[in-house]
């Protein structure tokens, strides 16, 4: 089924993406919008410690290269990140990615996901905005699952970069039809980590490991080659970025090499990231990949990902539809009372 596409997607914007690999498109979301999401990550972020999720890779990066100390990550159980410390103090290629600069107190790389699970506000956005169909559009996709979000807050004067990753074998999926759409909530530019990427790199043909974002360190079970050395040789490489500010999205495929620096502004530079997967993507327990937070469906290996895990967010069953207001949190196993997976 064929349904009218998104008019934020002009025939310009989705020849960028076809060709870079990336795209940015201004004023997609509106300032509610933002603002929803903007709230999801203030509740992350006042769990951090206590949550399952919810990771400060500022305070982790200082703590796997210092030899003195175990890592401490609070409740967070979505790393081993101890295994990791050790895995990257045995890798020779391992080096702190960190801006120039006196050491901070003040930085903060805060990382958690899968706000949509327990936020009403998340699902508003990562259904019934513009994003589904301006991803479908991208895409060429008929239906479209939503597979995630992720949050990336980086706070005033952090020095920590996001190594350059890919990210196919991050997820349990194979395929390709799968944009990642970087959503600002402040506004962002080199100076303060907005996002970087390699033009054309989605066409490499190479799918590369997962690192941990403060080192290039793969995660050993992956057989997939480590990314390159992209942070040592920069100017080796086609890297495009994007001034932006809140309601414009930065929109790349998922074999789109990307990383970013570290926050040298005195601003915030709070970001989420929501991930949306097209027709030719099936579900694969990936060695290497990170295992979905709340679960995967019971979904095979060859599936699509139709079920509760993965809503269908386009097309949209007649115009005007809105699905988050009759989305069921329960049925994905959320228990709004207790706030945790039941
Ligand atoms: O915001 C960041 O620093 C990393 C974001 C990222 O890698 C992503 O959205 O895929």
């Amino acid at each position: 089924m064929k349904q009218d596409r998104s008019e934020a997607v002009s025939a310009e914007d989705a020849a960028a993406f076809e060709r870079d690999g990336v795209v940015c498109l201004r004023n997609v979301l509106k300032p509610d919008e933002v603002e929803h999401l903007r709230l999801a990550v203030s509740k992350q972020m006042e769990q951090l410690g206590v949550s399952a999720t919810g990771y400060d890779f500022e305070a982790l990066a200082q703590q796997v290269w210092d030899t003195s100390e175990p890592v401490e990550v609070g409740a967070a159980n979505r790393f081993d990140m101890q295994a990791m410390k050790e895995l990257v103090l045995s890798d020779p290629d391992s080096r702190p990615l960190l801006e120039e600069g006196e050491a901070s107190k003040k930085g903060l790389f805060f990382y958690d996901v899968a706000a949509w699970r327990w936020d009403p506000g998340v699902r508003q956005v990562a259904f019934d905005s513009a994003l589904p169909g301006i991803a479908a559009e991208l895409l060429g996709a008929n239906n479209l699952n939503f597979w995630e979000d992720t949050t990336f807050v980086k706070a005033p004067h952090t020095r920590q970069k996001t190594a350059f990753h890919q990210d196919l074998a991050y997820f349990q999926i194979e395929g390709e039809q799968c944009v990642i759409v970087w959503i600002p909530l402040d506004a962002a530019n080199d100076g303060s980590g907005v996002m970087q990427y390699i033009r054309g790199s989605h066409r490499w043909g190479e799918t590369f490991a997962p690192n941990a974002f403060v080192s290039r360190t793969s995660f050993p079970s992956s057989p997939h080659p480590k990314c390159p050395d992209i942070e040592g040789n920069l100017a080796a490489y086609d890297i495009v970025s994007f001034q932006v500010k809140p309601g414009d999205v930065i929109i790349h495929h998922v074999m789109t090499v990307h990383g970013a620096g570290g926050n040298r502004s005195d601003l915030w530079r709070r970001a989420m990231s929501f991930r949306y997967c097209g027709d030719d993507v099936r579900y694969f327990d990936r060695p290497g990949a990170l295992k979905q937070a709340g679960g995967a469906a019971g979904l095979r290996d060859g599936d699509r990902l139709f079920s509760k895990d993965y809503p269908v967010v386009w097309p949209k069953p007649w115009p005007g539809f809105r699905l988050s207001p009759v989305y069921d949190a329960r049925q994905i196993g959320w228990d709004l009372e207790r706030a945790r997976y039941t």
